[in-house]
């Protein structure tokens, strides 16, 4: 299926005509083209953008909100559509699809329907002085967003949900590797009565679609979610323009197993944090400390457990594991695993491609559990964001503690444990945006998201989404 750019409320092909394949990983084959964007197609959805948002700003809170839970509903009656779609640009299981990405997309646009409703700025009364203090928050323009493939539809719309509650105007461009539920969206916006203008999507290369959108004079903040690298880059190609910059990057994330937690409770939630979505979620929890009283114990379990999950075609129900997102990804991730054993890990389950019956061509991968004695070793160090765990033990709190820290990057940490002052300490002092405490990827959508050191700046979530999207402005009056 062919797809094209939608801008101005149309579907249109680049002006260039230029497109490029969108493969199927569960097959390895080509099921489609995509536009292959260039600087002029950034330049025509800017200008609509730009022609929607005077209108757009003004228009009713009340108004726009009604548009975004009509958004939400439809997303939530093409359900079925959706997911199919998304499993298949991506390769994860439908039922994941099913169960988590299309209700969450549903969800962030039904959410920030409502929270702009709430939003609210303050006052100051400058007593002594006859003088009142207020703030209005007032939306950037157009603003730009950019998102990831491994949680397709869900973080493209944790982005623009926010961006348009707030009165903006929107130049979006999803993965090059998984456009389609992108593409789908610009449908149901038209349908839901969006008006024109208001969210221009664009579909093309990093490299030079995304990288036109960052470099544009005009478009004033870049809210992106992807590697680091990229991050890095897009801040020094936006700074010099003083854009606002909301990045979420990639994450290393621990989780550390005390002996006193709730074992059964935990092992199950580590199968999950450790292999959902194929581990390509920045959250999952990557390497797994556990504490050397259970270490043997837990090691023998969870290897067990792991042996179980069933690598399969995505839209089979037994299917646990998916394929991984594309052949060039699948090459990185096994790649990682030749790197850990060099270095001396040892690959206690998986470490293999798996041929699924069928669809011998599609990227399938056992999920990985790799035992570890050293921390720096570069499987300990680096993202790999597939279905790769490393475990290994420790004997203090305070071991534990600087392991779990000892890492470049700093998104989230899960830990598990039944004592209060141990989950204080922790808490406190890991070095992450967000730490779980004996459940894992548990999301309130009002909660700040994002993370410290190399996961990225800025916050995701509830208010500080809208804050994110908004310029304060002080206005002082005397009287
Ligand atoms: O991400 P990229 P990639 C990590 C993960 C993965 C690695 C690379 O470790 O293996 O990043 O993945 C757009 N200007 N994460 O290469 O390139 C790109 O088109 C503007 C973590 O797929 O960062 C896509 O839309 N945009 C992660 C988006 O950036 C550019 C999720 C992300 O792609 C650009 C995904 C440029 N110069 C990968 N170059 C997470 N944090 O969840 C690329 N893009």
């Amino acid at each position: 299926m062919n797809i094209q750019n939608y801008i101005n409320g149309e579907f249109v092909n680049p002006v260039n005509g230029g497109f490029i394949d969108n493969y199927n990983p569960a097959n390895g084959e080509i099921y489609g083209q995509i536009p292959n964007s260039s600087l002029e197609d950034i330049e025509l959805a800017y200008n609509s953008a730009k022609s929607a948002f005077k209108q757009w700003s003004n228009t009713a809170l009340e108004e726009r909100s009604r548009i975004l839970i009509r958004i939400s509903e439809l997303l939530e009656a093409n359900l079925e559509r959706f997911a199919l779609a998304e499993s298949k640009d991506n390769g994860k299981p439908l039922s994941l699809a099913k169960q988590i990405d299309i209700p969450r997309a549903a969800s962030n646009f039904r959410f920030f329907g409502n929270a702009i409703t709430q939003f609210a700025s303050e006052s100051h009364e400058s007593v002594g002085l006859n003088a009142v203090n207020f703030t209005v928050r007032q939306p950037l323009g157009v603003v730009g967003c950019i998102s990831p493939w491994n949680l397709p539809l869900y973080l493209f719309t944790w982005k623009i949900a926010p961006a348009i509650a707030a009165g903006n105007c929107v130049v979006a461009k999803p993965s090059e590797v998984t456009p389609m539920t992108a593409y789908l969206l610009g449908e149901i916006c038209t349908e839901a009565g969006l008006p024109n203008g208001v969210l221009n999507i664009v579909h093309g290369l990093g490299t030079t679609t995304g990288q036109a959108i960052v470099e544009h004079p005009h478009i004033k903040a870049i809210s992106f979610t992807g590697g680091t690298a990229t991050g890095a880059h897009i801040a020094r190609v936006a700074a010099p323009m003083f854009k606002k910059l909301s990045l979420e990057l990639g994450g290393k994330n621990p989780n550390i197993i005390f002996a006193d937690c709730d074992y059964d409770k935990m092992l199950e939630t580590t199968v999950r944090s450790s292999f959902a979505n194929q581990g390509q979620i920045c959250l999952c929890g990557s390497r797994i400390f556990v504490e050397e009283t259970i270490y043997e114990r837990f090691k023998a379990d969870f290897v067990q457990k792991v042996k179980q999950l069933k690598v399969g075609h995505p839209s089979d129900n037994s299917t646990n594991i998916g394929a991984l997102v594309s052949k060039p990804h699948l090459e990185k991730v096994e790649g990682y695993i030749k790197i850990a054993e060099d270095e001396g890990g040892k690959v206690l389950c998986g470490g293999l491609e798996v041929t699924v019956p069928n669809y011998e061509n599609g990227y399938y991968l056992q999920p990985t559990v790799i035992e570890v004695e050293d921390n720096s070793c570069r499987i300990n160090q680096e993202e790999v964001f597939g279905p790769v765990v490393t475990i290994m033990s420790f004997k203090t709190d305070k071991e534990a503690l600087s392991l779990a820290n000892d890492v470049k990057y700093g998104l989230s940490a899960t830990l598990w444990t039944n004592n209060l002052n141990r989950t204080m300490q922790f808490s406190q002092q890991l070095q992450t945006g967000i730490v779980w405490v004996n459940t894992w990827m548990m999301r309130d959508l009002r909660t700040p998201f994002g993370g410290v050191k190399a996961s990225g700046v800025g916050r995701e979530g509830g208010f500080e989404a809208l804050r994110f999207f908004t310029e304060a402005k002080n206005i002082c009056i005397k009287y």
